[in-house]
């Protein structure tokens, strides 16, 4: 089974989600949405989404893998260990973490032989994740309001149309907002893109970001749309004035609508490498994110980002993106993950 979105079918004040969506969904405030629980994924579909992932977090998993061919359950065995997991880029924390804890379970399960012990690995790894894994719940909000921020070029664009067309083909309608108005080209990409694709963009010349959220907040709840996703500029958290106006989109887009944004996504690039736990705190800092997503992992990413954020920072990782077409950007599964890492 394999879920893309989590339709959250109970009214705000509720207590504790349900794992899965009831089949007749009490929503007052939108009896029309469908549920988005279970979608199964063609078996073949789902074969080369693995594939793509493992292929691009082959370079962590050849570097983990090889130490425990035919290997000696000695301190060599683990100061390599330590060198493979830093240069995966999961930091000094989780690095320390991992070892500690794999020595303690080898020791305590009296584990002899190298299988064993990267089965126990596997396992310690699989256990830090799983807390970063949160299913994206639509339907409690009309409209749930989205918005998307990171540093230049994350891919944070890519993944608006992807996730909108997603949104789409599970009976979703959704208004983007251009709120990348440093860049009249970024604008023109987002207008092209969505009449292409049959969504309204809304946008503005004159580029105020924080205008042209209120006005995207304003026009998805008179039209009573499913979805508005705010796309902003790139920028670094050093520049330290463009994080103050994230901020003011932010505070803005709750000013449209009360409670709003409802999710605040931070897109990374995973080949960021150690710097990527930077951006995850520092915007975390300025905006409390809720979710993250993260792209590129078919590049030359090394996949252990994600074990240095779940010590040091977890915020939930709700995508992961493998490549620029539509199905290559998935739900975060860590035991996938990890099976990609140390399969
Ligand atoms: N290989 C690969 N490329 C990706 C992925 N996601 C995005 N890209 C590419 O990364 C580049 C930048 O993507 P954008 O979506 O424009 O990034 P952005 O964060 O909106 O960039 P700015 O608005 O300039 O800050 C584009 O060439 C995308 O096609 C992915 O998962 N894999
Ligand atoms: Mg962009």
């Amino acid at each position: 089974m394999f879920s893309f979105f989590k339709k959250k079918p109970v009214a705000p004040e509720a207590p504790a989600a349900p794992v899965v969506a009831p089949a007749a969904a009490p929503v007052a405030a939108a009896p029309d949405v469908p549920d988005l629980l279970p979608i199964e994924e063609p078996a073949e579909k789902k074969q080369s989404w693995m594939a793509r992932l493992k292929a691009g977090l082959s370079k962590t998993s050849n570097n983990l893998s090889v130490l425990f061919v035919g290997a000696k359950i000695d301190d060599d065995l683990y100061d390599e260990l330590e060198a493979a997991l830093l240069m995966s880029d999961a930091g000094v924390d989780a690095t320390e973490y991992l070892l500690a804890e794999l020595k303690r379970k080898v020791k305590e399960d009296k584990l002899l032989d190298a299988a064993a012990v990267k089965a126990a690995l596997k396992q310690l790894m699989t256990d830090l994740l799983t807390p970063l894994q949160r299913p994206f719940e639509l339907g409690r909000h009309t409209p749930t309001v989205m918005m998307i921020s990171g540093v230049n070029g994350a891919g944070k664009t890519t993944t608006i149309g992807k996730l909108a067309k997603h949104m789409q083909t599970h009976g979703q309608s959704v208004l983007l907002a251009a709120g990348d108005t440093f860049r009249a080209a970024a604008r023109e990409q987002l207008m092209v893109w969505g009449q292409r694709n049959n969504i309204t963009v809304i946008s503005q010349a004159s580029g105020d970001p924080a205008a042209v959220s209120f006005d995207a907040v304003q026009s998805g709840k008179a039209k009573g749309v499913d979805v508005v996703m705010v796309d902003t500029a790139g920028r670094l958290p050093t520049q330290l004035h463009l994080m103050e106006e994230l901020k003011k989109v932010q505070r803005v887009i709750g000013k449209g609508m009360e409670g709003a944004p409802h999710e605040t996504l931070l897109v990374i690039d995973g080949n960021t490498g150690q710097n990527a736990l930077a951006q995850v705190k520092a915007f975390d800092d300025a905006l409390k994110l809720t979710g993250l997503v993260i792209t590129k992992l078919d590049g030359t990413a090394k996949g252990g980002i994600l074990a240095a954020i779940a010590r040091v920072r977890p915020v939930p990782v709700y995508f992961i993106g493998v490549g620029e077409k539509i199905e290559d950007l998935q739900p975060f599964v860590a035991a996938e993950f990890v099976e990609a890492l140390l399969g």
